[in-house]
C-alpha cells in the first residue's frame, strides 16, 4: 500500500488567511473543517514500568520488570481449555479502520503443541482469545518448521514466515488499509534491522473491533506435554488517519440563506493530485464558485436546464478551500463531491 510514511500533515491555518484575504469584501462563512493528519497513539508498552497486565495464568504470564520486558510461558492442555495469556489494559477500540501496530517478539523456548504469540481481541469477552480479532504467533507442528504465522479473523487468510531462530528478537510492524482490506507486514532482525521477512497488499479480513493486546496462547487438547515461552516488548498500537482526496463528509452542500447572499467556504486537507468536481445545482440561478482561488463557476455557467456539471480539477497536497456564492433566491442549493482519479 502506498500511504505509509506520506501522512498529510501540513497546517491550514496561513493557507487558509491567505486565501481568505483574497476575499475580505465577502462575508466569509466556514461550514467545515475535516481533517486528515498523522497516526493516532492508541496504546504504547515499553514494560518499563508496571504494564498493569491481567493474566488467568500469573505463575506463568507475567511482567518481568528485571529486564523490562513481557513474558508468557505457554503449556498444551489435556482436556478443558488453557488460559496462558496476560490482557493488556483496554484501549480505544478500532473498528473498521487502518491500523499501525508493532512490537518486539522473542521465543526463548520452542516446543510443539503450545503457540505463544499476541492476540488482538475484544478484553470485553468473556472468553477474548476464543474469537480473535487477528494474531500474529510463533507456529511448530510436526509437518512444518518453525515459523510465525500471521492470521485474520478466524484463519480466513494466514501467513507464514521463514524459519524462526530461537533466542531471537523480532521486530515486527504491521500495517493494515480498511479500504482495500489488505495487509504489509515487515519482519526485521531488531539488532541489525535486516529484513526477515515481507508480505505486501496481501488479502486480511479484519471483522469485529479489538480493544486489548492478549500475549499467550488459548490452549485446547491434544496435550503433547511440551512448553514454549516469548518475550514481548514495544508494543505500539495506532489508528492510521491518512489523507483522503476530498472532505471527510460529500457533498458538501451549501445552501442559498435568506438575506443578503454570503460567501460560505468549507477548508479540507487533501492528499492532493488530479480529480473531479461534481457539482448538482438545485434551483439555482446564479452564483460564484471557487476553489483554491480559481472560478470554477461563474453567473454565465448556470442556466435552468443544467442540473450536474463534471469538472476536472486539481487539488492542492495540503490544505483547500472551495467558497460559493449563490445570488438565486434563497432556498436554492449546490452541491459539491471531488474525488480523485484512480
Ligand atoms: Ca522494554
Amino acid at each position: 500500500m502506498k500511504r505509509r510514511g506520506s501522512f498529510c500533515s501540513h497546517g491550514r491555518s496561513f493557507f487558509a488567511t491567505a486565501m481568505m484575504s483574497l476575499f475580505s469584501g465577502f462575508a466569509i462563512l466556514l461550514v467545515a473543517v475535516p481533517t486528515a493528519g498523522d497516526n493516532l497513539t492508541l496504546y504504547q508498552e515499553d514494560f518499563t514500568n508496571d504494564p498493569n497486565y491481567w493474566s488467568p495464568e500469573p505463575a506463568n504470564c507475567y511482567w518481568d520488570a528485571v529486564n523490562g520486558w513481557y513474558v508468557a510461558n505457554v503449556y498444551d492442555v489435556s482436556s478443558g481449555i488453557g488460559h496462558d495469556y496476560g490482557l493488556s489494559p483496554p484501549f480505544a477500540a478500532v473498528a473498521d479502520a487502518s491500523f499501525h501496530v508493532e512490537f518486539d517478539m522473542n521465543i526463548t523456548l520452542q516446543d510443539w503443541g503450545s503457540y505463544p504469540g499476541i492476540v488482538f481481541v475484544d478484553g470485553s469477552l468473556t472468553d477474548p482469545l476464543a474469537s480473535f480479532v487477528w494474531q500474529f504467533f510463533f507456529f511448530w507442528a510436526d509437518t512444518v518448521p518453525k515459523e510465525f504465522a500471521l492470521y485474520d479473523t478466524g484463519g480466513t487468510h494466514w501467513y507464514r514466515s521463514p524459519r524462526v531462530a530461537k533466542n531471537t528478537w523480532y521486530r515486527v510492524v504491521v500495517d493494515y488499509d480498511h479500504p482495500s482490506g489488505a495487509v504489509d507486514v515487515i519482519l526485521t532482525l531488531r539488532d541489525t534491522g535486516e529484513i526477515f521477512w515481507e508480505l505486501e497488499d496481501q488479502p486480511f479480513l479484519i471483522a469485529g473491533s479489538f480493544d486489548t493486546v492478549a500475549i499467550g496462547q488459548r490452549t485446547a487438547p491434544p496435550k503433547y506435554g511440551r512448553l514454549s515461552t516469548e518475550h514481548i516488548d514495544n508494543i505500539l498500537v495506532a489508528l492510521v488517519r491518512g489523507c483522503e482526496y476530498g472532505p471527510s463528509t460529500q457533498p458538501m452542500i451549501f445552501t442559498r440563506g435568506r438575506g443578503k447572499p454570503v460567501v460560505e467556504s468549507a477548508v479540507w486537507e487533501s492528499c492532493g493530485g488530479p480529480g473531479t468536481a461534481t457539482i448538482s445545482l438545485e434551483d439555482v440561478s446564479s452564483g460564484w464558485v471557487f476553489l483554491n482561488g480559481e472560478m470554477l463557476l461563474a453567473p454565465d455557467d448556470f442556466n435552468p436546464h443544467v442540473v450536474t456539471l463534471v469538472m476536472d480539477v486539481s487539488l492542492i497536497e495540503g490544505a483547500n478551500i472551495i467558497e460559493v456564492e449563490l445570488a438565486g433566491k434563497p432556498g436554492s442549493r449546490i452541491s459539491v463531491e471531488f474525488q480523485a482519479v484512480e
